[in-house]
């Protein structure tokens, strides 16, 4: 049955009443010209002692973990039985454009009720995952992503292994015993994200895990949150970075822990030494997290594996570029892409409403009387009421003429009317901590801890530190941008032109002079891949093809882009509220001169 949606429903169902229970992902292998049937319905979930209500593809949170060959197609069939209109995207992979799952830009959007059939190359080695390209900020939140794991054609690319765990590492935000609520016309959190208070991993909040000693381990991770960036390690354990977002790297190293931000993936070798416990770790600056418990059994496997774990080698593909870094580390960039933010102030006063101060939203230590910045975090400093009693009567011809008492006006001898109640200033709101939520976590500790510079001293914001404001900050009072320094575009008048087969150098400028200066993923479709050539002009250390990279905050991050499809693309920041805030641009690749159409 089509019932198509042409305006959005008033509210989202939370009711999980009937809907049958979620499952656990499952492992499909795919060969060549192979077709899945891939559905999004609602599912019921338990955490803790609560049932919520969620969105799975074919039942499961996260969706089935596609394993497929390197060089094959496979033809995905989908059908919406979900809440809103949706797209599936492949993410990172280079593909044909017209199954991007771009609405409006690659398809037309799959309507509730309706069915889209796509075709998937994979032409690279390494890990995806596919989601939604339509409110994100939602539909990944509730549950819609999954892993798609392409195996090398090449038979050493990968280091042997023992044991492969696909796992996605995400955060839900639970308020009351219920997902906090979202509109259907307007994306919430706008400013930081909606960062979550349950930590999911492979969609459970206590995920226990298997294996045994003498094993090498390969975690296939990817971050599937929203806006949280996770710092992953497992204490104890010693652990090899092998690959990263598409394919591995280009030269293997011991690592005690990884940074991922939103959409990233990593590959890491664990080598397991020890009968009991290991953790999945995500270390902050003030918090450490239990992600997922590995349980590791006494008796030890004797692992050829383990052997080769030793060895660090070397992608013979990514020494052949660093033999090339030299000339576009030095050549100029072809452009440059400033990441700023514009935040109309949510808590504004109306004129005539009485002294304004303003005041840092992430240190309400900071105040003035002027519009302003945050002389500690560069934040925008949004107007509070003074701390002067309100004016409780007014004169409705000139309304500076106020009074605590009745009376008229001395200036034109009209009755003075009752004020208006002044709106509640949120910028200055006691609770705003992440303590809000602490009722309601799972498996996980606050300390509420609120230092100088807390969250931002690396350029990274690990927690929502201004809970009220963030909430109240909505797609129509923030405003990503990306603004193009070559021509002087703004996001959607960027008009970038490439052509198949060349390199692209951009300078991605995570710019301070920003109402709110914060990290940013970026992520390119896949009209190509990309390398990391230098970070704050520190040449990149390891490099590995990628689709996103983490622009922190303040930070300039040159990267190099091998373009290789042709069609319309998009470049967007993968923090889903940014994203629907504006912090999204299209460009178009057009086919090489005299190649075959
Ligand atoms: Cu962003």
């Amino acid at each position: 049955m089509q019932q198509h949606l042409d305006h959005p429903p008033d509210r989202f169902p939370t009711d999980p009443a009937g809907l049958p229970e979620v499952g656990r992902p499952a492992l499909l292998e795919l060969a060549d010209g192979d077709t899945l049937a891939l559905r999004v319905a609602p599912v019921a979930k338990r955490l803790g002692d609560t049932v919520v209500r969620m969105l799975g593809y074919n039942g499961s949170v996260p969706g089935p973990t596609l394993k497929v060959r390197q060089g094959s197609e496979i033809i995905v069939h989908v059908e919406n039985q979900g809440d809103l209109d949706t797209t599936v995207h492949w993410h990172g992979l280079r593909l044909e454009n017209r199954y991007d799952g771009v609405p409006h830009e690659t398809q037309a959007p799959i309507p509730v009720g309706g069915e889209f059939t796509y075709r998937i190359q994979f032409p690279d080695a390494g890990l995806y995952w596919y989601h939604p390209h339509i409110r994100e900020d939602y539909t990944q939140e509730l549950g819609l992503y999954g892993n798609l794991l392409v195996a090398p054609a090449e038979p050493d690319y990968w280091p042997p292994a023992d044991r492969e765990l696909v796992l996605t590492v995400d955060d839900l935000l639970v308020e009351e015993g219920r997902i906090a609520p979202f509109s259907p016309t307007e994306t919430s959190h706008a400013a930081m994200g909606r960062f979550g208070n349950v930590f999911l991993t492979s969609g459970e909040p206590e995920l226990r895990l298997e294996a045994r000693v003498g094993e090498v381990v390969r975690l296939w991770l990817t971050n599937t949150a929203n806006t949280r960036v996770f710092n992953l390690g497992l204490p104890g354990a010693r652990v090899k970075l092998v690959g990263g977002d598409s394919g591995r790297v280009e030269h293997q190293e011991f690592i005690e822990s990884v940074v991922l931000a939103p959409s990233e993936r990593v590959v890491v070798d664990v080598l397991v030494e020890r009968p009991g416990e290991l953790a999945l770790e995500h270390h902050t600056p003030d918090r450490v997290y239990r992600l997922a418990t590995v349980a590791v059994a006494t008796d030890r496997v004797v692992s050829a594996a383990a052997e080769a774990f030793e060895v660090l080698r070397q992608a013979p593909e990514l020494e052949a570029e660093r033999q090339r870094l030299d000339r576009w580390l030095a050549a100029p960039p072809d452009k440059v892409l400033a990441l700023v933010a514009q935040l109309d102030d949510p808590a504004a006063l109306p004129a005539g409403a009485g002294p304004v101060t303003y005041a840092c939203p992430m240190h309400p230590e900071v105040t003035s009387d002027q519009p302003g910045r945050c002389p500690k975090c560069g934040m925008k400093l949004l107007a509070t009421q003074a701390p002067a009693a309100p004016a409780s009567y007014v004169c409705p011809m000139h309304p500076e003429v106020t009074s605590d008492q009745p009376g008229r006006c001395p200036k034109c001898g009209m009755k003075l009317l009752a004020a208006e109640s002044v709106p509640e200033p949120a910028a200055a709101h006691d609770g705003a901590t992440m303590d809000d939520h602490a009722g309601h976590t799972a498996g996980h500790d606050h300390d509420g801890h609120h230092g100088e510079g807390h969250g931002t001293a690396d350029g990274i914001e690990w927690e929502d530190d201004m809970v009220e404001v963030n909430r109240l900050t909505t797609t129509a009072t923030m405003h990503w941008r990306f603004l193009d320094r070559t021509s002087g575009a703004d996001s959607p008048a960027i008009d970038w032109q490439f052509t198949v087969g060349e390199r692209v150098k951009i300078r991605l400028v995570n710019e301070m002079d920003s109402d709110h200066p914060m990290h940013h993923p970026f992520h390119l479709h896949g009209a190509g891949r990309f390398l990391v050539l230098s970070r704050d002009g520190v040449v990149e250390p390891n490099l590995v093809w990628k689709d996103t990279v983490l622009v922190r905050t303040g930070q300039v991050v040159d990267i190099l882009f091998d373009v290789s499809n042709p069609g319309l693309w998009m470049a967007h920041c993968h923090i889903a509220e940014h994203m629907q805030s504006g912090m999204m641009f299209s460009f178009n690749v057009a086919r090489a001169p005299g190649a075959a159409r």
